[in-house]
């Protein structure tokens, strides 16, 4: 029996959620939303929210919008009212959550990155191998895929309208750690978070490179720096930060083009450029996150008098997922990724079918990253994926 099937009528999905940080919030957001826009084949209950400090717990489950907590996250498993988890913690607990949760027959969100390291990935990609024969399902949450504009972007390298590809130009950019002084946070800590700028958001422009060109990375060369060695702790005394704080590297796709990739915290200005550009012998794409209803598209074929980057404003219906939200013009944000990210899983979970990125694709995001950090420890020699 399917977790789908142990639930009366078959048409909601009761939902656990892990963590109420930021991504907690997103994600609440999400779940409350997804329904109300998107006709799905099952509907969210927000039934449990999971947090270690029951005060703080219920603090947010009030504010977000879930019915109960639970402070010990394997309580959740053993509810017959939850029949998904939703994983929001850092990542040296995604691994232990979500095997467990696979092998207690509940369907899993993880957030990215997989996990913190190739090995813990490989053992949630058997988990979840061995779940899915049952009807379990299981999805690692890259939400930047379901940018409309990328999405676009997708659908007209897969139509050929870029031809065959050259370059892949990726970077991503934010600023909140330039200033030296600001403090220490999960985030810097290699046993918490598995690295810095490379895992938290390298993962994303490597999984955006991937999924726009339809094609793998098959080796990299990598550069990573931590300019700032120590940060304050809350107490005052000083911690070191065992993390990178950039990471540069190139990379090979599957199919021959060439790819470079720039991901750190430390580009004053940049609060959140998460950019790519794709070239190929017909076209090329350009996208920035801080226009996200934008796709910039060169045609190649069009005479050179008028030839030109040409603006398409992703907000037609017959964009994809914009038929669900308003009429043209009116834009989205950052949030709607995470509602599509759900709405996709819905409709997969309530198909039967498996679905996308699953936990291998995480996987394979997780051995680039892997080869990246080694290449940079090898004096920036080429490593293979
Ligand atoms: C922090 O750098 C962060 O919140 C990432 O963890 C997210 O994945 C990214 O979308 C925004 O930045």
């Amino acid at each position: 029996m399917t977790q789908q099937e142990t639930e009366p009528g078959g048409d909601t999905l009761g939902v656990a959620m892990i963590g109420h940080a930021f991504m907690g919030a997103v994600h609440s957001q999400a779940w409350r939303s997804v329904a109300r826009f998107f006709d799905l084949p099952l509907a969210p209950r927000m039934v449990a929210l999971g947090g270690r400090d029951e005060r703080r717990a219920k603090e947010a489950a009030e504010r977000f919008g879930w019915a109960s907590v639970e402070t010990d996250w394997r309580a959740l498993l053993e509810r017959d009212d939850v029949q998904l988890v939703d994983i929001c913690t850092p990542g040296d607990t995604h691994a232990e959550i979500a095997v467990a949760a696979l092998e207690a027959g509940k369907h899993v969100l993880c957030e990215k990155p997989l996990a913190n390291s190739v090995e813990e990935a490989e053992r949630m990609v058997r988990a979840a191998e061995r779940a899915a024969e049952r009807g379990v399902r299981s999805m690692v949450a890259f939400n930047y895929r379901r940018v409309p504009a990328l999405s676009l972007a997708r659908r007209l390298v897969a139509a050929g309208r870029l031809g065959e590809l050259r370059h892949v130009r990726a970077v991503y950019l934010q600023d909140w750690l330039s200033d030296a002084t600001s403090p220490m946070t999960w985030r810097l800590r290699k046993e918490r978070a598995g690295s810095g700028a490379l895992g938290d958001i390298g993962a994303h422009i490597v999984d955006a490179a991937q999924f726009v060109t339809g094609e793998q990375l098959v080796g990299v060369c990598g550069l990573t720096d931590t300019f700032v060695r120590r940060r304050p702790r809350g107490s005052g005394e000083m911690e070191e930060v065992t993390v990178d704080d950039c990471a540069v590297f190139t990379g090979r796709l599957s199919h021959g083009a060439v790819a470079t990739f720039e991901a750190t915290r430390y580009a004053l200005g940049r609060k959140n450029a998460m950019r790519l550009e794709v070239n190929g012998s017909l076209g090329s794409l350009a996208f920035d996150f801080e226009s996200m209803n934008e796709l910039w598209f060169y045609d190649g074929a069009e005479p050179s008098e008028t030839a030109g980057f040409r603006r398409i404003v992703v907000t037609e219906p017959e964009h994809p997922y914009l038929g669900a939200w308003w009429p043209p013009g009116h834009v989205l944000g950052y949030e709607h990724t995470f509602t599509h990210e759900l709405a996709d899983l819905l409709t997969a979970i309530g198909a039967g079918e498996q679905p996308q990125p699953d936990f291998a694709e995480g996987l394979r995001v997780q051995r680039v990253l892997q080869a990246v950090a080694d290449s940079a420890a090898d004096g920036s020699r080429w490593k293979p994926v």
